[in-house]
């Protein structure tokens, strides 16, 4: 991986009228920074790009006479689906169990699914529908002693470092046994004990800065250690995403940012999103490499990551790693994504990255046989409804159960829970409401 002079710009890009640039291939240990004070040249770079395919989809804006905005998309709608690329590092085995992952992933979303639309959910679910690969292959290529912050579409990634799916399930339906102990009904739970997790911070960008204090905290303690985290293609517009990466660059700090390009930010679409080719380029302005892959490809997302981790643990600092997809559904269930024009969804289908993985294991490698994926399949089904059943069945927390985690508990600390009334105006609708909830204590 790396950001090396490049020779040649043409095409269109895969999100939008971006002239995009063909590029190579170019080793990690190859990054140079470009020569300083040579004013007099034209400097010119580029970004890997591990992609089989270059899709040039661009969305556009248009207004209806009733007043109402539309999106259209045009380019080749028609385009064939590119093959996966053979993985550098994955071998059978971990080919297959990343598979495995993905299907999980899949198959307890359907499940979050249907457990809201049972009514058993307390809030949101939010989805990671065609992002598995991503998930999945990313937090496959860390290591025990590594960190990871996922955000809202990568439920896989919990899975991969050894959450159960009823812990996911149990925390959406904000059971007493859930991670949080029913205190958060969506995914803000980490693991700083065994899985070196830091929860999600649902401000976007946000996670960034706190990653990298986590590398330079292992820093401190002499290691270098691989933060891995995401970003969307909309949250990377944020200001402490700039803050975030820059702290890491200039401190050499082991950050590996996956920036989810999946083509919305709620429904902003990433042509209203940003104005360079690829998001990856941002890496140039922050002096590490960057490098772009098809996001629905477990082995280009697995290869890079693992690069990216094994700069990390050398001391050689961040990379940001652009991942091409699509987010398959609205942004959380309650939003149907009606905006997204559906030809868009159907050329996104056919690049699914568990149907295609699955062929790839089973037509192309012969690495699993019909049979043997059958049972593979049958045997998460299996798994996602006894965590299903687990889930359900686990009870709603006691009132009193609120009182707990809040304080220390270790008798270091003499704070004690204080209840009250709420401060409110007298004579004001809130204050009698006050006042009756009172008066029937
Ligand atoms: C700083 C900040 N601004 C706005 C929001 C509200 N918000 C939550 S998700 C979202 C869209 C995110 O889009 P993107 O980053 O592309 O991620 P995706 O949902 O596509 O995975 C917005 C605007 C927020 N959480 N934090
Ligand atoms: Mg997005």
């Amino acid at each position: 991986m790396a950001i090396k002079k490049k020779k040649s710009v043409s095409k269109s890009s895969s999100n939008g009228n971006r002239p995009r640039t063909t590029t190579t291939h170019v080793a990690a240990d190859a990054f140079v920074r470009p020569p300083k004070g040579n004013s007099a040249n034209l400097r010119t770079y580029s970004i890997p790009d591990t992609r089989l395919e270059h899709p040039n989809l661009s969305v556009r804006q248009s207004m209806e006479k009733d007043g109402h905005v539309r999106y259209e998309v045009t380019g080749n709608l028609d385009a064939p689906v590119p093959p996966i690329r053979d993985s550098k590092y994955l071998g059978r085995q971990q080919c297959i169990e990343i598979y495995r992952f993905m299907l999980l992933n899949r198959k307890m979303e359907v499940a979050l699914e249907n457990l809201y639309k049972q009514g058993k959910v307390v809030g949101g679910v939010y989805f990671g529908l065609g992002q598995e690969a991503c998930s999945c292959a990313s937090a496959y290529a860390l290591d025990k002693d590594d960190w990871f912050a996922p955000m809202i579409r990568n439920q896989g990634s919990l899975l991969v470092r050894g959450f159960a799916a009823r812990d996911t399930m149990m925390q959406y339906m904000a059971k007493a046994d859930s991670p949080t102990r029913g205190r958060d009904g969506t995914s803000h739970f980490g693991d700083i004990e065994k899985r070196n997790m830091v929860s999600p911070i649902s401000m976007l960008g946000d996670l960034i800065p706190v990653l990298s204090g986590v590398a330079l905290g292992a820093r401190l303690q002499s290691r270098n250690i691989a933060v891995m985290t995401y970003i969307g293609d909309g949250g990377q517009s944020t200001g402490v995403t700039y803050e975030g990466i820059n702290f890491a660059a200039v401190q050499n700090l082991g950050l590996v940012l996956f920036i989810e390009s999946n083509l919305w930010a709620y429904s902003t679409p990433s042509e209203m999103q940003y104005r360079c080719q690829d998001l990856a380029e941002r890496a140039i302005g922050y002096g590490i490499p960057g490098v772009i892959v098809d996001g629905t490809d477990a082995c280009q997302v697995y290869d890079a990551a693992r690069e990216a981790v094994e700069r990390a643990h050398a001391g050689e600092g961040p990379t940001l790693i652009e991942a091409k997809m699509m987010r398959m559904k609205g942004h959380a269930i309650h939003d149907a994504a009606a905006y997204v024009p559906k030809p868009m969804f159907d050329f996104w289908k056919k690049r699914d990255p568990i149907a295609r993985f699955e062929n790839y294991l089973v037509k192309e490698k012969k690495w699993l046989t019909a049979k043997e994926n059958a049972e593979l399949i049958a045997d998460v089904e299996r798994v996602i409804e006894e965590e299903r059943e687990i889930a359900v069945n686990s009870p709603m927390p006691t009132p009193e159960s609120a009182e707990g985690g809040v304080y220390c508990e270790d008798g270091c600390h003499e704070i004690k829970p204080k209840y009250g009334m709420p401060k409110v105006k007298k004579g004001t609708a809130s204050f009698k409401q006050t006042e009756a909830a009172v008066h029937l204590k």
